[in-house]
């Protein structure tokens, strides 16, 4: 492909593509064994904020921030003014708002689906009062994940628990503004070691669809098994137009939250193409909320950040090259080689220049990572933070 072409698609992909960063991503967290804290994390909502704005500032591809209710807005909707300052401060507004039904006491049998009436009822509240939050800050997105499920064989009605969901979502889509949109995410394991009420997108597609036309599915990529075909997945709810959006991460073994492409960027130029594929064919946006779901224990949280915006944006305008047009001929004439090569070509051309004359030209820094590294930001946060995070429990116990 001439050069110039490269540099026309790219730009133009590049143009339309944004990633919402989580809030979660900030902060000191860590595996089950116990946490590393970061001299630099952000202690307070504000630190994310602040946060947020300088990746996006260096990338000019994440203006918003995911928020978990319980983590971010302690106080429900009565935290909502104190967002909206803090979004007019940092020019970053809030993104997808995300429920918290897994971490209290309550939930430890479930929560839409504990066998407890009293308890079913406190998750769809917090789902009400998320919803609520949703709607105040701009009809947000509300994007569900539920640790729900159990350990042991025959401790549970799955079935029970099937209705229990059914009648929860449909319950909470009842609630959703104009504009907002209800997102359920899945995966197959963890917290739960036997069964998860919501264990994949058959059982997330279900239940959306039986919620409401404003409800669809959200693929986090380190949900699914090791041989799991995930552009497939794609494709199927790109055709049921059940799509609504991306966790993105890597993951080796299981829901490891790698660094987007650190393992495997092929998968990811794969996902972005059946979306390309999709969008060709159909001349349609597909509207997708591709947010970044991933909180690093070991490198640094703003390096994580831009660097996965980064090699984001490389993949999605890899995946931009493909000649959609061509490509469906070859496929009806099954042309397999041909077919193949130049879908594989496009993943193997080295777009960098591209993306970095497109930042040049948007007067963004050439290379974000090198920018952030020499502009201080992380030493200043060290030096604001360092002593707050130093006394900040580590162990798991
Ligand atoms: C669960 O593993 C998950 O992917 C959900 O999206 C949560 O909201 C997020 O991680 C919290 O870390
Ligand atoms: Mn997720």
């Amino acid at each position: 492909m001439k050069s110039d072409l490269i540099h026309q698609r790219i730009s133009k992909a590049l143009d339309s593509f944004v990633i919402e960063l989580p809030s979660w991503g900030f902060s000191n967290t860590g595996t089950r064994f116990g946490k590393f804290i970061q001299p630099a994390a952000a202690i307070t909502l504000e630190h994310k904020f602040c946060d947020a704005e300088e990746v996006n500032r260096l990338t000019g591809a994440a203006p918003t921030m995911a928020l978990h209710v319980l983590w971010d807005l302690p106080n429900g909707v009565a935290d909502v003014p104190l967002i909206r300052a803090l979004e007019a401060k940092h020019g970053i507004k809030a993104g997808s708002i995300n429920p918290n039904l897994f971490q209290d006491q309550q939930y430890k049998f479930g929560s839409l689906c504990n066998p407890s009436r009293e308890i079913r009822g406190q998750a769809l509240q917090h789902l009400l009062d998320s919803i609520a939050i949703g709607r105040e800050l701009g009809d947000r997105d509300i994007s569900i994940w539920m640790a729900d499920g159990s350990n042991y064989p025959g401790t549970q009605s799955i079935r029970k628990r099937i209705g229990w969901l059914q009648a929860g979502f449909a319950e909470a889509h009842g609630h959703l503004g104009p504009k907002q949109r209800m997102l359920i995410e899945y995966k197959p394991f963890e917290p739960a070691f036997y069964h998860t009420d919501i264990a994949d997108w058959g059982m997330a597609y279900s239940l959306a669809k039986g919620a409401g036309p404003r409800a669809s599915v959200l693929v986090d990529t380190g949900h699914h098994y090791q041989a799991q075909n995930i552009e497939q997945i794609v494709a199927w709810l790109l055709s049921g137009k059940m799509l609504g959006g991306f966790h993105f991460n890597d993951r080796r073994y299981a829901d490891d939250d790698l660094t987007l492409g650190s393992i495997d960027p092929y998968q990811v130029f794969r996902i972005f193409a059946e979306i390309f594929a999709y969008a060709a064919e159909t001349r349609t946006d597909p509207g997708i909320a591709y947010m970044i779901d991933q909180s690093h224990n070991l490198k640094g949280k703003v390096e994580a950040a831009v660097q996965t915006v980064i090699t984001a944006q490389e993949l999605f305008a890899k995946a931009a090259l493909i000649d959609q047009e061509k490509l469906a001929k070859l496929q009806d004439a099954c042309d397999l080689v041909a077919a193949e090569e130049l879908y594989r070509s496009a993943f193997w051309e080295d777009v960098r220049p591209a993306v970095k004359s497109w930042r040049h030209q948007r007067g963004l820094p050439d290379d974000p990572l090198h920018a952030l590294i020499e502009g201080g930001y992380v030493a200043r946060a060290i030096a604001e933070r360092g002593e707050r995070n130093a006394g900040a429990v580590a162990s798991y116990a």
